[in-house]
């Protein structure tokens, strides 16, 4: 069956080995699909509900899509664009907000994790992020969206807010419903120095993740201090339990070489972490130095990257107006 696809990226800089590993790498999977029809987004309003900084964040909008092209999305198959650019966004999300209850968005765990202790100087936009996000989603009667188990129960409030739209107006089948697409035996990536964190742009330590544009020598050097423990690599993954970071690197190890962790513990089982640490610095080295090099080259080509933002912004609205514009007939504009 033929999929649509829509996944975004925040430009909010440092997209690192667990922005690829669980997501873009799966963006590229589906790209390459003939079947798909897939749309991946900048989302730069997103970016927005933290303090940004204008420069950078212009210039972080055209690395993430070159971010995305140089990891193997083809702007000629899939739509990429700027989600600033398509003012139906903005629009869906104000009226998404007006029918989520208050209550469903209390429930979100991230709003409770980025907030931190001070929520009450959160910005309002932080807060309905989700919504924002379900707006995303539901103007392109998306079937699919691929994530990181972080943004799962993102989606599931995308998916509640597209049932009661529906049943509210008495609009069976307006939104369609989207399924999650998390890779299960990886959708979370840790970061290198505390196995129970996220790997996270927003880390104060550089240590902490892979950076995709990050040099060979940095690659190495943050492997090689990567945390783990003082016990051998086990053989079987139950013995995994209570190692987070064990389990972390063994994780991206199979991720990274698209195996299974029961081939990787066969492959290291017994052996010590310098052994796992050397070969996984020369897989990624394999993997994310192309990418990083293809980065660099797209980022000193600016009018290339503007042309295929532009372009894609033009197809995502011609499909985004059609839906906005049923959704207020629908709701009595
Ligand atoms: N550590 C991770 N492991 C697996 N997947 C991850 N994703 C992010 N971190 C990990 C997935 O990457 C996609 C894009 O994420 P995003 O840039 O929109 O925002 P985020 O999830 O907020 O990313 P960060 O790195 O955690 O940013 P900060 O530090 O700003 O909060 C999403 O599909 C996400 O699941």
């Amino acid at each position: 069956m033929s999929k649509k696809i829509f996944s975004g990226v925040q430009p909010t800089g440092n997209l690192h080995l667990g922005n690829y590993l669980g997501a873009i790498k799966n963006f590229v999977d589906l790209n390459n699909d003939k079947e798909n029809e897939c749309i991946f987004c900048v989302v730069d309003l997103h970016a927005i509900t933290v303090k940004q900084d204008k420069d950078k964040l212009r210039q972080n909008i055209r690395e993430t899509a070159a971010t995305f092209i140089a990891s193997g999305i083809d702007p000629d198959k899939s739509i990429i664009f700027n989600q600033s650019k398509v003012h139906a966004h903005s629009e869906g999300s104000w009226i998404l907000s007006c029918m989520s209850p208050m209550g469903w968005l209390n429930r979100m765990t991230q709003f409770k994790e980025k907030a931190g202790k001070d929520k009450e100087k959160a910005s309002v936009g932080l807060y309905i992020y989700p919504v924002l996000m379900a707006s995303d989603i539901l103007l392109y009667d998306t079937t699919h969206v691929p994530v990181g188990e972080d943004q799962k129960q993102h989606l599931e409030l995308t998916r509640d807010i597209a049932h009661k739209f529906n049943k509210d107006f008495n609009a069976e089948d307006f939104f369609k419903v989207p399924e999650p697409l998390i890779n299960k035996n990886f959708s979370r990536i840790m970061s290198l120095k505390d196995g129970l964190k996220k790997m996270s742009k927003s880390d104060p330590s550089d240590l902490s993740r892979i950076n995709l544009t990050d040099s060979k020598d940095k690659i190495i050097n943050k492997i090689k201090k990567a945390k783990t423990d003082s016990l051998p690599i086990p053989n079987e993954e139950q013995k995994l339990k209570d190692r987070p970071e064990a389990q972390n690197l063994i994780g991206i190890y199979s991720s990274i070489s698209n195996q299974t962790l029961d081939k990787t513990l066969y492959e290291f089982g017994g052996k010590n972490f310098s052994d796992l640490k050397n070969q996984l610095a020369e897989i990624l080295l394999n993997k994310i130095s192309p990418i990083s090099d293809e980065i660099k080259k797209l980022i000193n080509n600016q009018d290339y990257l503007d042309k295929i933002l532009i372009e894609g912004a033009a197809k995502a609205n011609e499909i985004a107006r059609k839906k906005i514009t049923e959704m207020q007939k629908i709701i009595g504009f």
